[in-house]
């Protein structure tokens, strides 16, 4: 290779770094505002809606120290009504959206049991979780419980601010390993990290920096392409190429090779899969059919007309509907509402046309109303643009002792502009 060509190919790089960093610069300069939420509510209707139904949850406590535990639970269920486009969860992982790592999950447990690896959740099931967590970076974070769902993507659940106090440089996660060392996961290995990554892409630079100035790709595609590869091969290709493999295959070997002897003791990630048992199914006297759903869109309101019967022997009342993360409460639901819930997605809008309770062995037709702006500010009238254009959610009703119902319930919703 010609000086004159490495020389040429170094200054192609520089006006590309030179781009970079001018761009860089001009998104901090023009776009300063910080920005506070996930974009969890550009998330479609029907996936926050339909697929997995969160309630119950609680974070606590809200305010931490860093090295502090805090921890999240709740409940979810997957609905019946699971959208056609979403991935069946055959194959998913409990995890937490967080802004970056600002806590280390320390454990998982889904139903009791500890659950650090993917595996399949049971649609129409419920399931309970607490996730532990160690505060590791100061500030207030937007902390939601979610679901992976292989071919589906992230689900999301309600979130909640949560706020760490202190200063990172405190943070340490010491972990006593099988060999009885402690290592703190914070700084373990860090510099090996940094070796291996800084080799990697020092040989890939160097691998494509040699096609770059020998010629570019696109006068060496040409080329081939118009007479074939006998001009291109230069004899000083084969020998970096075959250089580069062997170099290749010794850096894997050796690697492998020097970690066994390292650390002879080591858990593959992710290679099994935990087979949680869904919560046993609670008896539920309730019966619920969706006969008809609109949503107003001036009003700000879906209206559900559903035939509900008690087949228990206690009268039944309707205190929540809740849907996405967002829970439409009446007076009654306000009495079991959690006040630690975040107050930005409870919406005392939730009406219905009868208020006295549903009788044992009585079937009613139930018009229910849950209005508020959050459809707007959560982005969920949206569901009018999907193709199915289907609500869905968990009502839940109380009896006379105070025992709750919970019901999946979904529905094709029609839009309208005026009150019918
Ligand atoms: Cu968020």
């Amino acid at each position: 290779m010609k000086l004159k060509n490495i020389f040429k190919a170094g200054v192609i790089g520089l006006y590309g770094a030179a781009i970079g960093a001018a761009s860089l610069v001009l998104t901090v300069a023009v776009d300063v505002s910080p920005v506070a939420a996930h974009g969890e509510r550009s998330q479609e209707p029907f996936l926050r809606m339909r697929s997995i139904q969160w309630y119950d949850m609680k974070w606590q406590p809200k305010v931490t120290k860093v090295n502090d535990i805090a921890t999240m639970t709740g409940k979810f269920h997957l609905a019946e009504d699971w959208p056609r486009a979403v991935g069946k969860p055959e194959r998913a992982f409990f995890n937490v959206g967080s802004p970056s790592p600002v806590f280390v999950r320390l454990s998982t447990k889904l139903n009791g049991e500890p659950t650090f690896i993917s595996g399949p959740l049971v649609i129409g099931r419920d399931y309970e979780f607490e996730v532990r967590l160690k505060a590791r970076i100061p500030g207030r974070h937007h902390m939601h419980a979610m679901v992976n769902v292989k071919d589906a993507g992230p689900i999301a659940g309600p979130a909640a601010w949560m706020n760490i106090t202190g200063s990172w440089d405190d943070f340490t996660n010491p972990i006593k390993l099988l060999t009885g060392e402690t290592i703190d996961s914070e700084t373990f290995n860090l510099s090996n990290g940094l070796f291996w990554h800084i080799l990697w892409i020092a040989i890939g630079c160097f691998w494509i920096g040699i096609f770059v100035a020998r010629p570019m790709f696109l006068p060496r595609s040409r080329v081939l392409l118009a007479f074939g590869d006998d001009l291109l091969l230069d004899p000083m290709d084969r020998k970096i190429a075959i250089g580069v493999a062997v170099l290749t295959c010794a850096l894997v070997w050796g690697g492998y090779r020097y970690t066994e002897n390292k650390h002879p003791y080591t858990i593959p990630i992710q290679a099994g899969e935990s087979k949680v048992a869904p919560l046993p199914v609670e008896p539920n006297p309730v019966a619920i059919k969706v006969t008809h759903a609109n949503y107003d869109v001036p009003g700000r309101a879906l209206r559900i007309t559903m035939d509900i019967t008690n087949n228990g022997d206690s009268d039944i009342r309707i205190g929540e509907f809740t849907t996405a993360g967002v829970r439409f409460v009446n007076e009654l639901g306000q009495q079991h509402l959690d006040p630690d819930y975040p107050r930005e997605l409870v919406a005392t809008g939730l009406t219905l046309d009868e208020e006295t309770g549903i009788q044992p062995g009585e079937t009613r037709e139930v018009n229910l109303e849950a209005k508020d702006a959050l459809w707007e500010i959560q982005r969920l009238m949206a569901l009018l643009g999907d193709p199915e254009s289907r609500f869905g959610g968990l009502l839940m009703t109380w009896d006379e002792e105070g025992n709750r119902h919970i019901n999946s319930i979904a529905g094709a919703v029609i839009p309208v502009f005026t009150r019918l």
